[in-house]
Order: structure tokens, then sequence, then C-alpha cells
């Protein structure tokens, strides 16, 4: 017997391809050494090439899952990825409120705002942005979009320093304790550059531009190892910065997988 090691809630979808979404997250959780726990939201059909398609959790199943989990083992820390539709994020919110998880809680919670998958295929339905925005977002500890997730829930589009200073601005007036606005999207130069905010501090988090086609559960692996570095105890920023040396070398040990998108991997750590 050994002593428990400290655990994380991911409410997220299920990648059939193992890459993304749940997948990506319990290999991460397991890889930093936490141990994972989910509350599925939704079952995607896809594989390298994309998503053929999904069916939604019943969203009692999905709260019930939560209630299950952290009535029984406790989280540490938790996170979000795909919800889905907006009736799932309304009662995921309700629930965390009951379980003390989120902002104004001792257990950190962290949101990846997923709405589509980098194939461009809808992961959420178009009237969810908004519960995402007014449910989801007041309980973040920490919210991590990337540039399209910027565009769509806030309208302003990211081009260099300033425009991204005022992305983390608009974000931040939603509610969230701190933003991660995620720059790897945005073409060109060798570095990728990631702002960090809670509306005091901002925090430019550069980071290498690694050339690999095969990026698929990226945003998924870098909220999870954040959440991780969270469940083990480390403040926001620290969390933030273990998060991205591990996507960078995930990033960096992507592998080659069917015939489309292969998935970054986090195989290094065990190596
Ligand atoms: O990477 C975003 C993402 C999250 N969750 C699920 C996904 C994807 C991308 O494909 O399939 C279930």
């Amino acid at each position: 017997m050994s002593t428990p090691p400290p655990t994380a809630l991911t409410i997220a979808g299920s990648d059939s391809g193992g890459g993304a979404g749940i997948q990506a997250d319990l290999r991460t959780f397991f890889a930093c050494g936490v141990h994972g726990m989910t509350a599925v939201t939704a079952v995607t059909v896809q594989n390298s090439l994309g998503v053929e398609g999904f069916a939604e959790v019943p969203t009692d199943v999905v709260t019930a899952q939560i209630r299950a989990v952290t009535g029984d083992m406790g989280a540490s820390a938790a996170k979000t990825g795909m919800l889905a539709t907006a009736e799932i994020i309304t009662a995921v919110a309700k629930t965390l409120d009951e379980v003390h998880i989120g902002r104004g809680t001792e257990t950190p919670f962290v949101v990846d705002p997923v709405a589509a998958s980098m194939h461009g295929d809808p992961l959420l339905r178009e009237e969810a942005l908004e519960a995402i925005r007014t449910e989801l977002f007041p309980r973040a500890t920490l919210v991590t979009p990337n540039l399209d997730e910027v565009r769509l829930l806030t309208g302003v589009e990211v081009t260099d320093a300033a425009s991204r200073r005022a992305a983390a601005d608009a974000l931040l007036a939603l509610g969230p304790q701190w933003v991660l606005v995620k720059g790897g999207h945005l073409d060109g130069g060798p570095l990728c550059v990631d702002l960090l905010s809670d509306g005091t501090e901002y925090l430019d988090l550069e980071g290498p531009r690694h050339d690999t086609p095969h990026t698929h559960g990226g945003g998924d692996t870098l909220a999870s190892a954040i959440t991780a570095s969270l469940a083990h105890g480390a403040d926001l920023p620290t969390a933030v910065r273990d998060g991205k040396r591990f996507i960078e070398r995930s990033v960096a040990s992507a592998y080659p997988l069917g015939q489309g998108t292969g998935p970054v991997s986090p195989f290094w750590r065990l190596v």
C-alpha cells in the first residue's frame, strides 16, 4: 500500500482516437503523478482524420459522475474540456458550486473553452458560447482559450501584443481569476508567446515553436498538465509554467498515427 497521489477531475468528452479529450487528460494526469477521475460529457466518433459526430451524455449522468467522485475521493483540482451543450454547462456549473470547486473555494478549476476540433469540426453547440461566458468563466481559477476561442468569446482578433492584451482584458471582464491567451496558433516567428494575466500582472510566456503537423490534443494536454500541477499544490503562475514546459516536450514528442493528424505525446515523461 502507498500514500494516494493528488486527484484531478476532468469534465470532458471522449476521443475514440485516444489523442485528445478525456484520453489526453488521463494520460497527462498519469504522466504527472496525479490520479485522474472523469465526468464524461459526450462521446465523439473520430480518428486522425476528424470528428464524424458525437452523442451527448444525459445531463443528470454528467452531474452524477461529478458528485460520485468528489463525494468519495475528493478532487485536488478540476478542469473542463468539451462540454457540448448549454444545458450540460449550466448543470456542471451548479454542481461545481455544490461540491465546492472553483473560484472562492480551495479547489482550483481550469476552464479550457473547447469550441471545435483542430480540423474545425464543432464540439460545442453555438448557443452554448453564452453559457461558457456567463456560467463557467466566473467560476474559473484559469481559462485557457486559443485565438479562435478568444475571437468567438470576445470578438477580439489577436494579431499582435496590443490586441493580445486587449483580449486578456476582455476575457478577465467575464470573471475568471486568471487568463492564459494561447498564441500558438498565430502564424510566423520561431517563438510562440502566451499571455498570462490576472488583471494586475501581465506575463509574456515565450516558448519555442515546433514545426510539426501532429498537434492533436495539444490544448487538452496543456490544460491537464496545468491542472495536475495545481493538484500538486503549485501556485497559478508556477502551474502554468510547468504546464508550458510539459506541452513543449509533448509537442516535440508527437508521433504520426493514422492518415491525418497525430497526437502530442506525454510519453517522454515516463522513459
Ligand atoms: O482538442 C480539443 C478536443 C477536446 N475534446 C475532445 C476532442 C477534441 C478535439 O478533437 O475530440 C473530445
